[in-house]
């Protein structure tokens, strides 16, 4: 997995991030941390640790770290792969084996069998079905799992979707350009575990309302 990069955005992960970087210590690929600047818990908490590459986000929020990460790889391939080890890295090189004819490969927790979650309340059961349904209604994106961001790609391909947006608002927008740009993805179902520690950033209520805004966005865009 040489021609790999993992971007793991992580925002005060103290609790999770030295964890999963541990759990990830014999996967022979490249890993890139990218964390805000003033984050210093979580620098100094990883900061023993090797083969690692940090990179502190110029702007704010989990979109910029994204985009951020994505611009600095150097390899064929990379993946979005979060700081709280809820994402099992164990289906990488499956992922990365999918990928040789494919644009990105999406990790997907209610695609059967294998997929499932350990980490889901009510709320996010529910806005996960929410939001997937009206991607596939809107967009026809035939995917199983429209905000997991567990996903694999070319990074070309990764960069050519041109990502804009600064917040959780860019789960969505992966998916939603890749269609549009008629890009060749699937899905690969995936069970989910529960955050290591620390706590949720995702605020449901106001986030769900921006993820809502971005694909009505997008819709109204492609119905002109
Ligand atoms: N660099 C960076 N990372 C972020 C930011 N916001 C969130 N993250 C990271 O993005 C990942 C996803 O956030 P989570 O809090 O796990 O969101 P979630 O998976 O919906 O919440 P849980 O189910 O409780 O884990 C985690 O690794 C966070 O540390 C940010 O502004 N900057
Ligand atoms: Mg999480």
């Amino acid at each position: 997995m040489l021609d790999l990069t993992l971007i793991i955005p992580a925002k005060k992960e103290v609790e999770s991030l030295p964890i999963f970087l541990k759990e990830i210590e014999n996967y022979n690929c490249k890993k890139i941390i990218v964390l805000q600047k003033e984050d210093f818990e979580t620098k100094i908490a990883i900061e023993k640790i090797e083969n690692i590459k940090v990179i502190e986000q110029v702007k704010n929020g989990y979109g910029n770290a994204l985009i951020e990460g994505i611009n600095s790889v150097e390899t064929k391939y990379c993946c979005i792969i979060n700081a709280d080890g809820s994402m099992n890295p164990k289906y990488l090189d499956e992922m990365r084996k999918l990928c040789e004819n494919k644009d990105l490969i999406f990790g997907s927790r209610y695609q059967k069998p294998g997929g499932g979650s350990d980490d889901d309340d009510l709320i996010t059961v529910v806005g996960n079905y929410f939001f997937t349904l009206i991607g596939n209604l809107f967009f026809s994106l035939k995917i199983s799992d429209i905000l997991y961001t567990y996903i694999l790609g070319k990074t070309l391909s990764f960069k050519n979707l041109k990502l804009e947006n600064s917040d959780f608002r860019i789960c969505v927008e992966i998916p939603i350009k890749a269609k549009l740009q008629n890009m060749d993805y699937s899905c690969l179902p995936s069970h989910e575990r529960e955050r290591i520690g620390g706590k949720k950033k995702v605020n449901p209520i106001k986030d769900g309302l921006l993820i809502l805004s971005e694909i009505v966005k997008y819709f109204l865009r492609v119905k002109k």
